[in-house]
């Protein structure tokens, strides 16, 4: 067994997205491509000698290979300890807590999240910081540079580690302790959630349907869900992570959790059902007949935390991103706390927890989360749901109701145009971005443009700006659009479009019927069709 030193080149292309760098799986697998990047995230954090890691991932091909690389990288680059799940597995809500209470250095977390896994489809690989959050812009820009100057990585010559077995070794002089991926997860949230009334209500006939999409939150589900909740077998459905999701794609969201969807709105449905992604961080929440919005979620949330033990307290703020609808500024307004406005990605919430400004924070692409972890997650979201529930007794379609009646209802749907060529997407955007300064007080349809910009963000902690993170056209009334590209893609370009209107006194529309006027408003800004023929999006959530 030896340290080698590999010379290498830069490999085009190896910019980390909005969470990550993600690729085809096969794009991975190349030549040196892994390493490439592995090596430049070593190097972007200012290397790792004598450091502590954790690793892991949400299960899906390649999972098992890139963990044995990056461990024979760690101790070939001088790390002193890596902290691996079990069979390389970690959701990321895990690793991030793994990360923060274990007191290490960092993590190295291998998933490309929602997108769908296997030889043909995504990987992706992302490096969490020493408080458990993804790495902020600055480090991700830091790794990028380095992916185009390396000329060497350093690995050791070694064979594999076994990481089936919970246990301590050694690989050259680093140590590496194998973990149970669920165990302090479980621990943590008990601290937060009151077990006993979530139980009392199961066994009281709450019927619960939990999708985990052949996907990483199964072996944690079981364990909360079925094992110590009580809910009876079955209640955990695709609960065994499969490398390639079996071929579901682990997006939860009424369009890809069709399975689950058709469960909750037909007759006799369980009293809650729930989804979450292929590394654990999302989540979707159906009650009988009856979706919620991640924005609305996220509203709920806000307005009912302190029935749970680890919120008893009150929330010290919340945070939402920019596209997230408005519903959970109206609770913060009535609550008295402050509410913040990030550009997409969670690395962006990291600043406002750790300063200690907020308690919870959501988007609207299915994440919500707390201070616990600095990372969004799915299986927390759902046990915060299921604790309201409890102690509350209301219903999921009730919580609306009154919360709606209360508050008002933000009608919000986001439509994905998928695939697009990268350079149409690019017109389209440099189209809208030319047309701002024209737009303002420009009637559209029955809607007078009251701002229309392209949002920076100024993070108030550190002073950082980031610009061009999505252009936002608000009509007089508070009604508005907003249109950026996705960053978590692997084809072409995907554009979001996000629409969103208040209504005080109809809360039972179809969102789409409701939004109508705001779609079409947007279309003719936009000139979706013009710039990409695309009339109609692949997704609606
Ligand atoms: C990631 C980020 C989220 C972001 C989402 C969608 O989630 O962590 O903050 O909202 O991507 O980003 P985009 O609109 O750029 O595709 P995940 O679950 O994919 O890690």
């Amino acid at each position: 067994m030896s340290k080698l030193t590999i010379t290498t080149a830069p490999i085009e292309g190896q910019k980390p997205g909005t969470s990550g760098l993600r690729k085809k799986t096969r794009i991975f697998m190349g030549p040196h491509y892994l390493e490439n990047f592995v090596q430049a995230m070593f190097d972007g954090i200012g290397g790792v000698a004598g450091k502590t890691l954790v690793v892991g991932g949400d299960g899906r091909y390649f999972n098992d290979r890139a963990t044995q690389v990056i461990l024979r990288m760690a101790a070939a680059n001088g790390a002193a300890k890596v902290i691996a799940g079990q069979n390389a597995l970690l959701s990321t809500p895990a690793a991030s807590h793994l990360i923060r209470s274990m007191k290490t250095d960092g993590g190295v977390i291998l998933s490309a999240s929602h997108n769908p896994g296997g030889i043909d489809e995504d990987f992706g690989i992302k490096f969490n910081m020493s408080n458990g959050g993804p790495a902020p812009e600055s480090v991700t820009n830091a790794m990028f540079a380095r992916t185009k100057e390396i000329m060497a990585y350093h690995i050791w010559e070694a064979t594999d580690v076994d990481l089936s077995t919970s246990g301590t070794s050694t690989l050259g002089e680093m140590l590496v302790e194998i973990v149970d991926p669920v165990a302090a997860y479980v621990d943590l949230m008990q601290t937060l959630f009151d077990f006993p009334a979530i139980k009392a209500m199961i066994q009281g006939g709450a019927r619960i349907r939990f999708d985990a999409m052949n996907a990483i939150t199964g072996p944690y589900a079981k364990a909360i869900i079925e094992d110590l909740l009580g809910a009876p077998t079955g209640s955990v459905v695709h609960g065994t992570p499969l490398p390639d999701f079996g071929g579901m794609h682990p997006d939860p969201n009424p369009t890809w959790a069709h399975e689950l969807m058709a469960e909750m709105m037909g007759a006799n449905a369980p009293a809650f059902g729930a989804a979450s992604d292929g590394d654990g961080d999302r989540n979707m929440v159906v009650g009988p007949s009856c979706y919620v919005s991640p924005s609305d979620s996220l509203a709920v949330i806000a307005a009912n935390a302190h029935l749970a033990p680890g919120y008893a307290q009150g929330l010290k703020g919340v945070a939402r991103s920019m596209p997230t609808s408005a519903a959970v500024d109206r609770v913060a307004e009535a609550l008295g706390i402050a509410c913040y406005e990030t550009p997409t990605g969670w690395k962006f919430f990291g600043n406002l927890l750790d300063d200690g400004r907020v308690t919870l924070c959501g988007e609207e692409s299915f994440g919500t989360g707390s201070d616990h972890v600095r990372e969004k997650d799915g299986v927390w979201a759902i046990l915060m749901w299921l604790n309201i529930m409890a102690a509350s007794g209301k219903s999921v379609p009730d919580l609306m109701q009154a919360h709606w009646a209360k508050f008002g209802r933000n009608y919000y749907s986001r439509h994905d145009f998928e695939a697009i060529e990268s350079a149409k997407a690019d017109a389209l955007m440099a189209a809208l971005r030319g047309s701002l300064d024209t737009l303002a007080a420009q009637q559209i349809g029955p809607f007078t443009v009251a701002t229309a910009d392209d949002y920076s963000y100024l993070d108030p902690v550190d002073g950082s700006t980031s610009a061009q993170q999505g252009v936002r056209v608000v009509f007089e009334g508070g009604a508005r659009f907003v249109v950026r590209l996705s960053g978590t893609g692997t084809s072409g370009a995907t554009l979001r479009l996000y629409l969103e209107k208040l209504d005080t006194a109809n809360f039972d529309q179809d969102p789409q019927t409701a939004l109508a006027d705001v779609i079409a408003a947007a279309h003719e800004v936009i000139g979706i069709e013009t710039f990409t023929g695309r009339t109609t999006p692949d997704v609606v959530t």
